[in-house]
């Protein structure tokens, strides 16, 4: 052979590298080198730019050593792998992470400041990638954190989409989305690997032999090429990799079609190819429902699989051994057809016969469901799944088939819980289930937060509960503190050590240390000044974005997510005008000053939702013109929010807004981030508030509003919004004022059907929580008077927040679904 096999290179005399010296005058001088020779620039006309991407690679070397000494450790000891499956992964930027984990902060700013150069100013410059929507995609890039940062030899797997999320521009005042390109510098951290590719097929026939075997023959292929990116550890303990996927042509030009003068048809395949992994679908739980999406899921599935069945058989050679070598976790439905694809390649490719494979991709496979709003649940049109995938959908028919027996033979079920349990949804246009599917398909099928898992055994996976009742698990979500704490806030996380000590990054339950000082004059006014600080810092953003100046002596009131009705940002902002309206009317009591903060995207065809971003703006515009109330409210809106500008913002909140209707928001974790970093909730019994208030302290929250369980008892028995707001003189004037177009003089019926919407049905419940939520926003004011108080509530907070690190979050996976830690 040419090259010997991998991993048997051991024994031979070859030269190993030189271990990278992280001594500030050495990698200055490796920074300059690599200027040089890799960029191909000279120190004098080098841009900002530039020396971002030679000081990115300087620390990516420092990283590769360990990255290589992490596989190989996992290799030598045949240890078990994770896999990561997931459509998103919101990293946003790196190389604070990176050099946070490393421990090289003080270095590379001494290395870099002897160049000339502020590493300040050029980490603003690394573009953020976002490949993802929201929570959902961030969980995924804390996982992946933790995952390195608790030693779990883990890979995550996802698409190298060209364009992640849209970067979101106001124009007056409305959402205007423009593509996002992340990539336009290219990307120094990540490795492409050409020789990791796999055939990925679409449409075709199946092929039975005699024996029964049967072979797809898709009519369409592409390739799946791999591109690795280095995720580092806390202390860099151990590196492990995000795999993200970019479809290739297999043949980019057709040179027969060329040929024959058919210019735009010989680059038909190319073209298919690229809309794979092109752009991120931008609808955080909503199904976008097109059979791009589809395609992009089943390609990103069927290369992730193919990969770790090669990687696998490449060890161990055996394929039975899998569920003791590999754990493979879906992060929601998304990747669900991962369930057939499995099925396939151990029955079409390894030969298996059907029971043999669906036992090992149940022991294999395991699912994380995130939500339970109906809307959300994907299902695709049976005669699409048919077209695209016709061996899948015939081995869907057959585990179908398996598990409607074993649920008729328990002779529990009637034929409606029978048909609810089914993989085809029957009601009018027949569709495959995909939470169906994965739930069947998987060993675990874990909630992010103790409410959602409980509601997911009463509501959606009811039966398929009673069926297979030791599924269902829950595993509370978490963030990474080393994100979250240190490099977002870093005075708060050297206040907090001198009362801690060093271990908070590895065990962020030593926060409660700082409970004994939580009452101490001396030690709030040195937490209070660095709030401070990070307020001042977002003032200065704030006014650069946005022109608007606002006071940082103010209370800094933020809800910042997705915009969605379910999150009710309406009633937030109607509770503005609301306070507004109260202000005006009595201008002699003394208001507690504030100001609110929203940012947050809309999916691009959410109309409410967007119309709900226009009426932020709408209502900053008048009452921040209003000198009437000049010194007490500003209301801004900052546009394009995403990872980087959280990183600013939650560490300058004062008050943090968590106001779903009880029952709907999975878990949150924005929720987590403002709490550890020292900002009061306002908030439902909702996802992972509920568990916060527990580890808080009831006394250390505001929580107002229905229950899950009342939200459901109100829609079930027939709720009058209109009897709620006439109840309500503020909700009343309010809703008055918005819909005859206060806001909107210039188109007075603007948010008329948004209010009726609210009249007449109210889903959310904005109505029936308002007043609860008004009277909340009143005892905020109270403690807000009282600042040794709110200081020592806001202590407290940051002390108690241990349970919601990612790590936690991750060694109970690695403990109760993986199978990798005792
Ligand atoms: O996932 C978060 C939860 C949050 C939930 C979110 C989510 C998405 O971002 C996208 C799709 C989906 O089904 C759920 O809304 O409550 O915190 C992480 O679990």
């Amino acid at each position: 052979a040419l090259l010997r096999g991998q991993m048997d290179t051991t024994d031979m005399n070859l030269p190993s590298p030189t271990p990278k010296s992280s001594d500030p005058a050495r990698l200055a001088a490796d920074i300059v080198d690599r200027l040089t020779y890799r960029i191909g620039k000279d120190a004098t006309v080098a841009t900002p730019d530039d020396w971002l991407t030679a000081a990115v690679l300087v620390v990516r070397d420092r990283v590769v050593e360990r990255w290589m000494e992490s596989t190989r450790e996992t290799y030598r000891r045949e240890g078990k792998r994770v896999y990561y499956l997931s459509m998103e992964f919101l990293i946003g930027r790196l190389m604070r992470d990176a050099v946070t984990n490393l421990e090289l902060v003080g270095e590379m700013q001494e290395a870099l400041g002897e160049l000339g150069v502020e590493l300040d100013l050029i980490r603003e410059l690394e573009p953020d990638a976002a490949l993802g929507n929201g929570g959902l995609g961030r969980l995924a890039a804390c996982f992946m954190e933790s995952m390195a940062s608790v030693d779990i030899p883990a890979y995550g797997y996802g698409i190298r989409y060209q364009n992640g999320m849209f970067r979101q521009e106001l124009s007056d005042g409305w959402q205007v989305e423009l593509p996002e390109t992340w990539l336009e510098h290219g990307n120094p951290w990540e490795f492409e690997r050409r020789e990791s590719r796999y055939e990925i097929g679409f449409g075709g026939h199946i092929e039975r032999d005699d024996a029964d075997n049967c072979t797809w023959k898709p009519a369409e292929r592409f390739w799946a090429e791999a591109f690795d990116t280095p995720i580092v550890g806390w202390k860099a303990k151990r590196v492990n990799t995000l795999r993200l996927w970019r479809a290739e042509p297999i043949d980019p030009l057709e040179l027969e079609a060329f040929n024959r003068g058919d210019h735009m048809g010989a680059l038909q395949d190319s073209m298919k190819a690229e809309a794979l992994s092109r752009v991120l679908y931008p609808a955080d739980a909503t199904p976008a429902g097109q059979a791009l999406r589809l395609r992009q899921e089943f390609f990103f599935s069927s290369a992730s699989l193919q990969d770790i069945l090669r990687r696998h058989m490449a060890q161990f050679g055996r394929i039975t051994s899998l569920p003791e070598k590999a754990a493979i976790q879906l992060n929601d439905t998304h990747p669900a057809v991962s369930v057939a694809e499995l099925m396939r390649l151990l029955i079409d490719v390894h030969n298996l016969d059907f029971d043999t494979a669906w036992d090992i991709t149940k022991r294999t496979i395991a699912y994380t469901n995130h939500t339970l709003l109906p809307e959300a649940l994907e299902s695709w049109p049976v005669p699409l799944f048919e077209q695209l995938l016709p061996r899948h959908m015939q081995l869907i028919y057959k585990i179908n088939a398996r598990v409607l027996r074993e649920a008729r033979a328990t002779g529990t079920f009637d034929d409606a819980q029978v048909a609810g349990m089914s993989l085809i949804d029957e009601h009018g246009e027949r569709r495959v289930r995909m939470g169906n599917l994965a739930f069947v398909g998987a060993h675990s099928i874990n909630g992010v937060s103790g409410l959602h898992t409980e509601l997911m055994k009463e509501t959606v996976f009811k039966d398929l509960h009673k069926l297979y009742p030791l599924r269902i698990n829950n595993k509370t979500n978490g963030i990474t503190p080393r994100r979250w704490l240190m490099q977002c806030n870093p005075g708060l996380y050297n206040l907090s050590r001198e009362v801690t000590g060093d271990s908070i990054m590895s065990d962020l339950d030593a926060m409660k240390a700082l409970d004994t000082v939580a009452e101490d004059a001396a030690f709030q006014e040195r937490f209070a000044a660095i709030k401070r600080a990070n307020k001042d810092r977002l003032a200065g953003v704030i006014e650069k974005r946005i022109g608007l100046k606002v006071d940082p002596s103010a209370m800094f009131d933020i809800q910042i997510k997705r915009i969605h009705e379910y999150k009710r940002q309406l009633m937030n902002i109607v509770e503005t005008v609301a306070l507004y309206d109260q202000i005006r009317s009595h201008p002699e009591r003394a208001w507690a000053p504030r100001v609110k903060l929203f940012a947050g995207k809309a999916a691009s065809s959410y109309h409410n939702a967007k119309l709900i971003i226009k009426l932020a703006n709408d209502v900053a515009r008048v009452v921040n013109a209003d000198p009437a109330t000049r010194d007490v409210l500003k209301v801004a809106f900052l546009p394009n929010y995403n990872v980087s500008l959280a990183e600013v913002m939650v560490p300058a909140a004062d008050l943090s807004e968590q106001i779903s209707t009880a029952g709907m928001e999975a878990s949150g974790t924005g929720n987590m981030k403002f709490a550890l970093n020292g900002a009061l909730t306002i908030g439902t019994l909702d996802g992972a508030n509920v568990e916060m208030r527990e580890h808080i302290g009831a006394e250390n929250i505001i929580i107002f509003g229905l229950t899950a369980a009342e939200v459901a008892e109100k829609r079930a028995n027939g709720y009058s919004p209109e009897e709620v707001i006439a109840a309500s003189p503020e909700l009343s004037q309010a809703l008055k004022a918005i819909e005859s177009g206060v806001f909107s003089p210039e188109d007075r019926n603007r948010y008329a059907d948004l209010v009726a919407g609210l009249r007449m049905s109210d889903w959310f419940m904005v109505a029936a929580d308002f007043d609860s939520y008004a009277a909340a926003q009143r005892d905020v004011d109270g403690i807000w008077a009282e600042q040794p108080r709110w200081q020592a509530m806001a202590i407290r907070n940051a002390a108690r927040m241990g349970y919601f690190s990612s790590d936690r979050t991750i060694r109970q996976y690695g403990r109760e679904i993986w199978n990798v830690i005792n």
